[in-house]
């Protein structure tokens, strides 16, 4: 996807599209040194921003990635690229990689981090897949360990994420769970999961190995505010077959049912109420918060 002329801010520079450029030698392209966020805006207003600044900065102290920029310049930074681009609804991309060094992993040889930043419009799924929901299958990828790479990080590294994608979409599946070492539900590959059992509602806890999705939270506090009881425990794929509804969360998706997993239909193959008044929730909650950007 290209818009046709987008100005991208790279380290306190906008640049137009076509010259937006970092060095081959960049560890983020060498290794996959760096981390990232995906930030949406909803009628001039960025959803969450300061959530997802703190985290991209929790990320990059994870992997002892200094970020020249203060909390409040990041912030800043992804106000004016939305504002340079003259948009009121879409989607952040930002990206700190660890900058351009030598021909060799350390990272102490890299002069310094670039920090880019990236407006667009965003692709959404289609409509109908939010009134019937996705077809979801368990990858035979799992999520790394907390010992490999803390799934917690929004790193550069999202290679089991996309090979898990490929195995999701070789199986005519839109989305496809992930599990942890254990062989229990972590997430999706780029979305969080939730179950409804019974009017009750559970997610599995961040320490089940995933990302700690800003949605996920976002949403386990509009479950609580609207009276639901919601526990983050464990699951396992035997919870998710036998649910009466399953949802998953994430910037892109936002909320959005499924509809069958590994073959099994969920509940009765349609979204189900709770699914349905949290979509509606969210959907009041980005319309009406956020930090203005105009
Ligand atoms: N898990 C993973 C592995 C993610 O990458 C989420 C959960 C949901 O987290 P948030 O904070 O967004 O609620 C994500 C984030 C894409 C895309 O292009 C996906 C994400 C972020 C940016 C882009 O599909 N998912």
């Amino acid at each position: 996807m290209s818009d046709s002329n987008l100005q991208v801010f790279i380290d306190g520079e906008f640049l137009p599209e076509k010259d937006a450029k970092i060095s081959v030698f960049d560890h983020g392209l060498l290794y996959g040194d760096g981390v990232f966020e995906g930030i949406r805006f909803y009628n001039g207003r960025v959803f969450k921003l300061e959530e997802h600044i703190e985290r991209i900065f929790d990320s990059a102290k994870a992997i002892h990635l200094n970020i020249g920029f203060s909390h409040a310049d990041m912030c800043q930074a992804v106000i004016d690229t939305i504002k340079a681009n003259e948009l009121t609804d879409g989607y952040v991309r930002l990206v700190i990689t660890r900058g351009a060094g030598g021909l060799g992993l350390s990272p102490y040889r890299c002069e310094k981090e670039s920090v880019i930043v990236i407006a667009s419009k965003i692709t959404l799924y289609p409509a109908e897949d939010y009134q019937n929901g996705l077809k979801l299958v368990t990858c035979s990828t799992r999520r790394p360990a907390h010992d490999t790479l803390s799934p917690a990080v929004k790193s550069l590294n999202y290679l089991s994420n996309v090979m898990a994608k490929i195995e999701a979409i070789a199986a005519g599946a839109e989305e496809g769970v992930m599990l942890n070492a254990n062989g229990l539900v972590a997430e999706c590959t780029g979305d969080n999961v939730f179950i409804v059992k019974r009017g009750l509602i559970f997610t599995p806890p961040v320490s089940a190995g995933m990302l700690d999705g800003i949605t996920r939270r976002v949403v386990i506090d509009l479950a609580r505010r609207s009276g639901h009881t919601l526990t983050e425990q464990e699951l396992s794929r035997y919870d998710l077959y036998t649910a009466d509804e399953v949802f998953l969360t994430g910037t892109a998706a936002e909320v959005i049912p499924v509809r069958v997993y590994d073959e099994r239909v969920i509940g009765d193959g349609k979204p189900g109420p709770v699914t349905k008044s949290l979509m509606e929730d969210f959907r009041k909650m980005v319309e009406t918060t956020g930090t203005p950007i105009y």
